[in-house]
């Protein structure tokens, strides 16, 4: 398949911009793409530039259809649908894919990467291939790594400040045992939830909490039902921009090339809007009234004492081998 890609961007670099015969190899697609966040997220920036730059690279034949806040499904349905086949492409967190492909569950290690400059050079260099390799045979193709962010947590209940503010408190947690264990040894009641039921069981009180980042906080109006957000960066979880492997393998290899090409365009994009927008929501959370809290050193630290035997607990699972590697990644990264 890589060989394909190579090929495909290769004719697209010789044909400069598609032109002539390399255009012909372009039908008139439109590609449905389903989002579980609403379009105010950063996303919807990712998307736009996405779109923009496949129309100007096909000649106006490739399109996309987006669907938002999980219209077509949430991000584990949607991605089944890939899958068999029915549905084109999927931007979704990589936490609630680990029943499919475990070894993204290193992605949900708590306090793993510490800013966002880290998590890029490991999402967009040879750690990151090394897991996009992985996906086709999943039946996926990963595009490109987009931003979800930093998450933090909110609450109803009262202010958090340190772990034991955490105690007993009912926090929805992602389908996924590495935060469902974080969140177990953080002292919270965690509730594994799909994405698309959090806002109404906030709202009629059925959980006390919740945890994203600040833009998924701010645009899907969590602050209406939340009072109390921590600022607790505990976990950086990538979006993957997700195409069918069934319904790749269809497309001639200059349409792969537009996709592939346009895919780290929008990243660029979604990026820089979610860094930019990632200030406004703060400001946007605290005028819907929401209460900011900090964490102090010696707090960020009791918390990270707190989740540590989940490196130890799920290695095995996500595979050691994928936990060595990133963390010789990082080691290296930080000049260690
Ligand atoms: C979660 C995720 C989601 C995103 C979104 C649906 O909490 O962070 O917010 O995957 O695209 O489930």
């Amino acid at each position: 398949m890589k060989s394909t890609i190579l090929k495909g961007l290769a004719l697209a670099l010789c044909a400069g911009v598609f032109s002539g015969p390399a255009l012909a190899e372009i039908q008139e697609r439109t590609i449905r793409v389903s989002n579980g966040v609403a379009e105010e997220h950063p996303v919807g920036n990712g998307v736009k530039a996405m779109t923009q730059c496949m129309a100007d690279k096909s000649g106006g034949k490739m399109k996309l259809t987006a669907f938002w806040s999980g219209a077509l499904g949430g991000d584990l349905d949607a991605t089944q649908a890939l899958r068999s086949g029915t549905q084109e492409m999927v931007i979704t967190s990589t936490s609630p894919l680990v029943g499919i492909a475990p070894a993204l569950g290193v992605f949900d290690l708590p306090f793993l990467f510490n800013d966002e400059k880290e998590a890029d050079a490991i999402l967009d260099g040879e750690f990151g291939t090394y897991i996009s390799d992985q996906m086709p045979g999943y039946g996926l193709v990963n595009l490109a790594y987009w931003e979800n962010g930093f998450r933090n947590l909110t609450n109803s209940q009262r202010a958090v400040a340190g772990v034991d503010d955490i105690k007993g408190l009912k926090v929805r947690v992602m389908q996924n045992n590495i935060f469902l264990d974080s969140f177990q040894n953080l002292g919270a009641n965690a509730v594994p939830m799909a994405f698309g039921e959090v806002f109404t069981a906030l709202e009629t009180g059925a959980i006390d909490g919740q945890e994203n980042p600040v833009v998924t906080i701010d645009t899907s109006k969590f602050s209406e039902v939340q009072d109390h957000l921590t600022l607790s960066r505990h976990a950086y979880t990538p979006f993957m921009v997700l195409y069918s492997k069934p319904l790749w393998d269809q497309l001639s290899p200059e349409e792969q090339a537009v996709l592939q090409e346009c895919a780290v365009v929008g990243r660029d994009v979604q990026r820089k809007a979610s860094r930019d927008l990632g200030a406004k929501s703060l400001e946007n959370v605290k005028a819907a009234g929401m209460e900011v809290t900090e964490l102090t050193p010696e707090a960020q630290a009791e918390m990270r004492e707190a989740v540590k035997p989940v490196y130890e607990k799920h290695s095995a699972t996500i595979g050691q081998e994928v936990v060595d590697k990133m963390m010789a990644e990082l080691k290296k990264l930080r000049g260690e």
